[in-house]
């Protein structure tokens, strides 16, 4: 006799990745016979432990329930993580794939800490600073990211983004998703106007001099205070690693490709070894959204370019897409950032894992102007009480 059984799956726990996610299912059962008491399993998978949960008997014409607990195997990466999963009755031939529609990927991340990393000089949070050119997706990225430690199902917005010059971000932003040691620093777009060599703004971002909503275009020559303000706990907003955002039509505009490839080797002279991510790839190709890891030649092209043009290596660039509409999470889009995410935590690890040398508030009041040293007026600090030193 072939049951009549159908099983459905009812809701899914709002799991971040890598730590366990729990099932409900309905067991219905339209046949005229018991159903007899048995288990219900995942099928054999290289991503998952092998688990299974009871399914008590159930009468004919009825329905049962089941909450099947499923966890990875932890040397599992985030290319790894499969879209559906497939659950049998073991006394029946029932079986059944459901999508997993949305993920948060974050266990690995929420075990790491700076905290004992010689470099890090006790800062209590990895600063991921997110650089690059105006309107390349940062604030964007930001967004993304916070919708992937979040545990909900719906898109957030928490950085304003840009679209026109109103919203684009001046001031430097910090946000940390909740229950991470994860700071992300969101900056001023780099156009062919700022963050020129000569300017000491960048330099004292990256050092932790410069607090949350300062605005970048103020600048630091009038400002001395700000510096010495800023010295007192700029360890714990020191960058950790630069996201360095490139958007993929950079390639065809000479100027900016200038402007980015004067900063970026400023950042490299700073200590840092930047991450470049290359934005808004789903123009170049629709793929992207449907298979977000994979190789695109649309992509890989333009990778290509930019490695040749900033002498970067091909490895250390990573493409880029993000929520453009609110609306609910999806499951190629986290997967993405999951991964750039753990490529700039890994980057931020290896830098705390040597002693580095910090830049002095001297070195910074001497920026450019190697004597006589550079005092302008001094204004009080407590005049930018919306300042946030965190
Ligand atoms: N096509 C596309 N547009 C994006 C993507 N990410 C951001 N944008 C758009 O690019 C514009 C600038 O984004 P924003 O995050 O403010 O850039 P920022 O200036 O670097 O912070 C906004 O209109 C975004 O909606 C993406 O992945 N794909
Ligand atoms: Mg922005």
């Amino acid at each position: 006799m072939t049951e009549r059984v159908a099983l459905t799956c009812d809701a899914v726990s709002h799991s971040r990745i890598g730590s366990p996610v729990t099932c409900q299912f309905t067991i219905r059962n339209d046949s005229s016979r018991q159903l007899p008491a048995q288990r219900l399993a995942l099928d054999i998978h290289d991503y998952w432990l092998p688990c299974s949960c009871a399914v008590e008997s159930v009468r004919p014409y009825s329905t049962g329930r089941a909450e099947l607990q499923m966890s990875c195997i932890y040397t599992q990466q985030v290319e790894d993580v499969p879209e559906s999963f497939t659950v049998h009755l073991t006394n029946t031939s029932t079986s059944q794939t459901f999508r997993l529609s949305f993920w948060t990927y974050t266990a690995a991340l929420y075990g790491y800490s700076p905290a004992n990393l010689p470099g890090a000089d006790n800062a209590p949070n990895f600063n991921l600073v997110v650089f690059g050119l105006a309107g390349g997706a940062k604030s964007s990225f930001i967004n993304s990211v916070m919708t992937l430690l979040s545990s909900g199902t719906k898109v957030l917005e928490i950085a304003p983004k840009g679209g026109d010059m109103a919203h684009t971000t001046i001031a430097i932003g910090a946000y940390n998703p909740p229950g991470t040691n994860i700071m992300l620093r969101d900056t001023w777009g780099l156009t062919v106007d700022n963050y020129k060599a000569e300017d000491r703004i960048l330099p004292a971002m990256l050092a932790g001099f410069l607090p949350r909503r300062f605005d970048m275009r103020e600048g630091l020559d009038n400002n001395p205070a700000i510096l010495r303000r800023g010295e007192i706990d700029r360890q714990k907003r020191r960058a950790h690693a630069v996201l360095f955002f490139v958007p993929h039509g950079v390639v065809t505009s000479d100027d900016e490709a200038k402007a980015l490839s004067d900063n970026f080797n400023k950042v490299l002279r700073l200590g840092y070894n930047p991450l470049v991510v290359v934005s808004k790839v789903d123009q170049l190709t629709d793929r992207v959204l449907i298979d977000s890891m994979a190789k695109h030649s649309e992509i890989e092209a333009v990778k290509a370019q930019i490695s040749g043009k900033f002498a970067i290596p091909v490895k250390d660039i990573i493409h880029n897409v993000n929520y453009q509409l609110s609306g609910d999470r999806d499951f190629q889009i986290d997967r993405l950032n999951f991964a750039i995410l753990q490529m700039a935590i890994q980057r931020a690890r290896d830098w705390c894992s040597i002693e580095q040398q910090p830049l002095t508030l001297d070195h910074l009041l001497h920026w450019n102007r190697p004597s006589p040293a550079w005092e302008p007026t001094i204004q009080s600090p407590d005049s930018h009480n919306s300042y946030v030193w965190d």
